[in-house]
């Protein structure tokens, strides 16, 4: 931090490189492109509502959602700038069914891979409610020279090397980690540059605000429908009734549940029997970033970072936030299964 001005993300990259694992420059140069892609997606974004660029793109994309023109405009945006750097060997999107592979002489002797939610709650857009970006890198574990393989991208989520995410909202902001804690960047319009803004992020041990589209309760397990009585519950002594913030922006939920101290929940559910997100693009990059920030991610009863994925799009229950607020939701799905 300077005493007369906030640390750029450029120097910020340049003065801890030798902490990013493998430091050979290239994870620096590939977060650039992140920034780089943040600022022009932050840019659409930010004239949704005057632009053509407002509403449905006419499409679907593979989960069966119909893909705003927003999605689809993220979407090109980072894969096009992560094809234009020579870090990337391929990349896995939720818009897109498959994984791209960058073949050619360049890209197939690049380290990282990158899986990407290029606009996450994007049907937001159009009421003027923030969104988010979410990213996760891993080096390739195919050999160096040859074209990525789907395995590059089915590693558990203690396997990535960086992830984070950007929130478009009341200010735009790029909060991601390597491993060392924390850090969150917001970006200075005036001169088109993220500022740290966040140094050292930490999850509080404890808060009183729960995330979950209670809508769904009929749904729900019953665990969890009795973690969300005792929620509501009046009891002095653990500051309860809890808050209840919803705004089905997982980005923005996560974000201020962070800052304020919370718990995020999507659960199973008898319309959604393995939960809506996704875990390698949505719960495992969030998880890494919440884990270095001291708090807990599961899916109710297994760290979502230690799972093993079996395929692109699959989707996992998601318990996120202040560790003792985890924990407690834990306790009452273990106590179903005890039954
Ligand atoms: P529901 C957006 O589609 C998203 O993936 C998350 O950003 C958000 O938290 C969740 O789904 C909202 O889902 O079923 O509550 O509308």
């Amino acid at each position: 931090m300077r005493a007369d001005r906030p640390t750029t993300l450029g120097e910020f990259l340049v003065e801890n490189q030798e902490k990013f694992p493998y430091a050979t420059g290239e994870l620096s140069q590939l977060l650039s492109s992140i920034r780089l892609a943040a600022k022009v997606v932050n840019r659409e974004i930010n004239k949704a509502g005057l632009a053509d660029i407002l509403g449905m793109a006419g499409s679907d994309n593979v989960q069966g959602e119909h893909q705003m023109k927003l999605d689809v405009f993220a979407n090109d945006t980072f894969i096009r700038t992560l094809r234009s750097m020579g870090e990337v060997c391929g990349v896995a999107s939720e818009e897109l069914e498959d994984f791209i592979v960058f073949d050619d002489e360049l890209h197939n002797e690049s380290k990282y891979v990158v899986l990407i939610d290029p606009l996450d709650g994007s049907s937001n857009v159009d009421v003027n409610v923030s969104i988010g970006t979410i990213f996760s890198i891993y080096r390739r574990i195919s050999a160096i020279g040859s074209p990525v393989v789907l395995e590059d991208f089915l590693q558990s989520g203690d396997e990535q090397v960086a992830a984070g995410y950007v929130i478009y909202g009341s200010s735009t902001m790029l909060v991601f980690t390597t491993g060392h804690g924390v850090n969150g960047f917001t970006l200075d319009p005036s001169i088109g540059t993220f500022c740290l803004s966040h140094p050292n992020m930490r999850f509080p041990e404890q808060g009183q605000i729960y995330s979950i589209n209670e809508g769904n309760y009929v749904h729900f397990p019953i665990g969890v429908k009795r973690y969300l009585k005792f929620c509501q519950e009046l009891d002095p002594a653990s500051n309860r009734p809890y808050t209840s913030r919803y705004i089905g922006s997982l980005v923005s939920d996560l974000h201020r549940n962070m800052i304020k101290g919370g718990i995020y929940i999507y659960p199973t559910g008898t319309t959604s029997p393995k939960g809506k997100l996704r875990l390698l693009y949505e719960c495992n990059p969030l998880s890494f970033i919440v884990e270095q920030a001291g708090g807990r991610a599961t899916d109710g009863f297994e760290r979502i970072l230690s799972l093993k994925p079996t395929e692109l799009h699959q989707r996992v229950p998601y318990f996120a936030g202040s560790t003792q607020m985890v924990l407690e939701a834990e306790s009452f799905l273990r106590s179903e299964n005890d039954e």
